[in-house]
């Protein structure tokens, strides 16, 4: 099957939320392909009208790394389509069995471009804030191997943030804990994030340039779980606290319910 026809699959598989069998299973790609399918299937996307807002890390924590098998660092991309407005619901019946988890996010003022240090990465940002994403891989059973997940957009499929933040607050280990109804689920550091998610960002910058990409102005930037992801089912109300920078909540509803 040709690297297009791959492209519709997952696409298909992520706009009616159908779960699909692994690509690997049948094709031996290579992370170079899977990238091509990515920017394919999302090219799909943006001809329905969805717009490019950013890009998020993926495997950016030794506890995702663990959760999922997958031990390098993945990206994808974001789109207006995904975001959930903060203290917002989002509906179960739109994903195959979403996942929640804690995470940093940065909006840039400048761009960024190939290898960058961290200190260049920290100077770009605009604003920091909470944030956590809903990973929803099209995948049965959430099981992937890395061209795999890369093919499906880095499993993305929404995210919520908190306020923005100074660009200068110290972000190198804060505190991050996630509950769902109540009972603290997932508590963290932002240092999980490759010690530092400034990290994350800078290697965004590196990873998205073999694509021919550089990270814009006005993009988010989502740095990666630093926990390990969360089951979401309907009825479940999630809120994560991160010390100093503050607090982003969603609910998942239903529509049976
Ligand atoms: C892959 C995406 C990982 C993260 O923050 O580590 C990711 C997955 O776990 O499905 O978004
Ligand atoms: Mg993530």
């Amino acid at each position: 099957m040709a690297i297009d026809d791959l492209a519709r699959t997952v696409d298909e598989a992520a706009r009616t939320a159908t779960e699909i069998t692994q690509l690997a299973e049948s094709h031996s790609l290579t992370v170079d392909e899977a990238y091509a399918i990515q920017a394919l299937s999302m090219r799909q996307r943006f001809e329905r009208g969805e717009k490019l807002i950013g890009m998020k890390m993926g495997l950016t924590s030794r506890a995702k790394m663990q959760q999922m098998g997958v031990s390098d660092v993945i990206w994808g991309r974001l789109t207006d389509a995904m975001r959930v407005e903060d203290g917002d619901a989002i509906e179960f019946e739109k994903f195959v069995h979403p996942r929640v988890e804690p995470e940093i996010a940065f909006i840039l003022k400048r761009p960024l471009e190939g290898r960058v240090t961290l200190l260049e990465a920290m100077n770009a940002i605009e604003a920091v804030a909470p944030a956590m994403e809903i990973i929803d891989s099209r995948y049965r059973n959430f099981k992937f191997s890395l061209p795999d997940v890369i093919a499906d957009n880095s499993s993305s499929s929404a995210f919520v943030l908190g306020p923005w933040n100074s660009p200068s607050t110290d972000i190198s280990n804060l505190g991050m804990a996630m509950q769902i109804n109540g009972r603290a689920v997932q508590i963290g550091s932002s240092a999980a994030i490759l010690g530092h998610p400034g990290r994350s960002l800078a290697a965004a910058s590196r990873l998205v340039a073999a694509s021919g990409l550089r990270l814009e102005a006005g993009w988010i930037i989502m740095a990666g779980g630093a926990t390990a992801a969360e089951k979401l089912l309907p009825g479940m109300a999630v809120r994560l606290d991160v010390e100093r920078i503050g607090r982003t909540a969603f609910s998942v509803s239903s529509r049976a319910a």
